[in-house]
């Protein structure tokens, strides 16, 4: 096996026998080996799309293929061999569709479209299809950065996708950049081109997701959301999924059930149409990896809508009260399948589970302040111009991102603490939880931690700032007094990152590593070019920010 898809990365260079996340090296060379059939199916799709044939439900379906690879979304070998024969089935559907049209006269179709191969000869053959494949290391990164971008678009795309929105463009740009993977002829700057609209298709399909979540469920309003617990058995609810929410929250209606989201669902407490369901109590512990102490603690149901899912260590004893749904399969958890047509998923089972559980045990009280999305900062516009006309707030500080295991990650709380008292910190994803309940109080009634939400509403904080640029009269974003420090960790936050940088943010501070898949050269030539820096330690870098 070979990954350095993740900030986890071993020695920031790649995982090599066991996936520091947990992946064994059967499940990463089944994920090798399913990108590439979805690289295949991407190859004809362009073809047919040359020849009018577009299938939107094709580009949905690589959407959530693509997901289950995402680091901690899926754990399970024989759901991913499952993927794979759908994925060569579909391919090979579609390129007989194709052979039709071409009437015989088309070029040679890459190994990718023609491998056939019976279920018990994946292992062998997916050993020969990983990432060391292409050995020129520039072009490698190049494309694993491209890959990396479309599985986060992936990913928010599918999201969107189930709420009933899609972007034409970005359906064709997943195919094309996939299919492009495959192609040995392109040159360094035409891969380098291609980065970069992935960064433009992550900023669209970022907007697609806001304007689904927010015309299903409302513009999130500035909420506080308790962080103790209640007296009945509970349901934890993570990952990112809001139509799962939603359902459970219908079905759990008067059922003594009382549900709390973990981790990066806690922005769904901040959309209007949730906040009728009385039972819908708090949040419940910290940032994805704590969850091995928090669900254990829970004593509950748990519902892993899509990552960060850990594996369980030989102690844990919640595996027989975990579920799993929609991308995120678990060996030994229950999977609540996919909806039907017209109809809810059915979550009957996690009910029953809870239903016999003790209520959670206590970690903390006290609330989280969030809601911060586009609207509710553009709404408080003139008040915020108001503040920084007056000196009252000097500089924003967008710290924005994913959480990690690393013990270097505590640079970011430091930030937090040691930033002056005239800055407000912009945030949104699982990144948030270094720092979103220290007490750093407002300025002028404006809280120093606007919390946007989810990884996704990082878009939200892209749009305050172009929106403040324009009421500034700024010709340059980066003229604004605003500065990126972020985290991450997972291929969404990749698609995040190229997204900032399509959109002209620079000298944007990453931690805690630049990616292992940069080599030396590509992350060169995205230093000169952007600007991107990796973090130093804390006051070097609240020094250069201020100045
Ligand atoms: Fe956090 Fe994990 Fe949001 Fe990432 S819960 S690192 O998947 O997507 O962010
Ligand atoms: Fe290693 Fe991250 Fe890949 Fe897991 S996802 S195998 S930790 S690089």
């Amino acid at each position: 096996m070979f990954c350095y898809q993740c900030q986890e990365t071993s020695r920031n260079l790649g995982c090599t026998m066991r996936g520091v996340c947990g992946k064994s090296e059967t499940l990463a060379n089944l994920f090798d080996l399913l990108i590439y059939g979805l690289k295949g199916l991407a190859y004809v799709s362009v073809k047919l799309q040359e020849k009018d044939r577009y299938y939107p439900e094709d580009s949905v379906f690589v959407m959530s293929a693509l997901f289950k690879t995402i680091t901690n979304v899926n754990w399970d070998e024989e759901n991913i061999k499952d993927t794979i024969e759908t994925t060569l089935a579909l391919r090979d559907k579609r390129k007989d569709e194709l052979c039709k049209l071409m009437e015989g006269k088309c070029d040679t179709c890459p190994e990718a479209v023609t491998f056939q191969l019976k279920r018990d000869e994946y292992d062998e053959f997916a050993k020969k299809v990983g990432v060391l494949r292409t050995e020129n290391e520039d072009i490698r990164s190049l494309r694993e950065t491209i890959i990396y971008g479309i599985k986060g678009i992936c990913a928010y795309g599918e999201h969107a996708a189930i709420l009933g929105f899609q972007d034409d463009d970005v359906n064709k740009f997943i195919m094309e950049g996939l299919s492009a993977t495959l192609d040995d002829n392109l040159t360094v700057d035409q891969l380098v081109n291609l980065v970069l609209r992935t960064g433009e298709n992550a900023v669209k399909i970022m907007a697609k997701l806001d304007e689904a979540n927010t015309k299903t469920y409302g513009n999130p309003e500035p909420t506080k959301v308790k962080l103790g617990v209640g007296k009945n058995p509970g349901i934890l609810i993570s990952g990112h999924d809001l139509k799962d929410l939603e359902e459970l929250l219908k079905q759990t209606e008067g059922k003594g059930v009382d549900i709390y989201t973990h981790g990066e669902m806690l922005p769904a407490h901040y959309y209007p149409a949730f906040k009728k369901y009385k039972h819908f109590i708090g949040n419940y512990g910290d940032s994805w990896w704590h969850q091995l102490e928090d669900f254990e603690n829970f004593n509950g149901a748990i519902l892993m809508t899509t990552n960060c899912l850990v594996p369980l260590r030989k102690e844990n004893t919640y595996l027989e009260r975990l579920f799993t749904t929609g991308t995120v399969n678990y060996p030994g958890a229950v999977h609540i399948p996919d909806r039907e047509k017209g109809r809810e998923k059915d979550f009957s089972p996690v009910i029953a589970r809870a239903l016999k559980c003790q209520p959670p045990k206590e970690l903390e009280t006290g609330e989280i302040t969030g809601g911060f999305a586009h609207s509710t900062v553009l709404s408080l516009a003139d008040k915020i111009i108001e503040a920084v006309k007056s000196g009252a707030i000097k500089r924003f500080v967008v710290m924005a991102g994913c959480d990690g295991r690393m013990p270097s990650r505590k640079y970011f709380t430091e930030v937090a603490e040691k930033l002056p008292k005239d800055t407000v910190i912009l945030t949104a994803g699982c990144a948030k939880y270094r720092y979103i309940k220290l007490p750093l109080g407002d300025i002028n009634g404006i809280p120093r931690i606007l919390d946007a939400g989810q990884c996704n509403d990082s878009y939200s904080l892209a749009v305050i700032a172009l929106k403040l640029k324009e009421a500034f009269g700024l010709d340059d974003v980066n003229k604004l007094p605003l500065s990126f420090d972020l985290a991450w960790y997972e291929q969404k936050a990749v698609a995040v990152l190229l997204a900032l940088l399509s959109l002209g943010f620079k000298n944007i501070i990453l931690g805690p590593t630049l990616p292992g898949f940069l080599s030396p050269n590509v992350a060169k030539v995205i230093s000169d070019t952007f600007g991107l820096q990796q973090i130093t330690d804390a006051d070097s870098d609240i020094a250069k920010m201020l100045a």
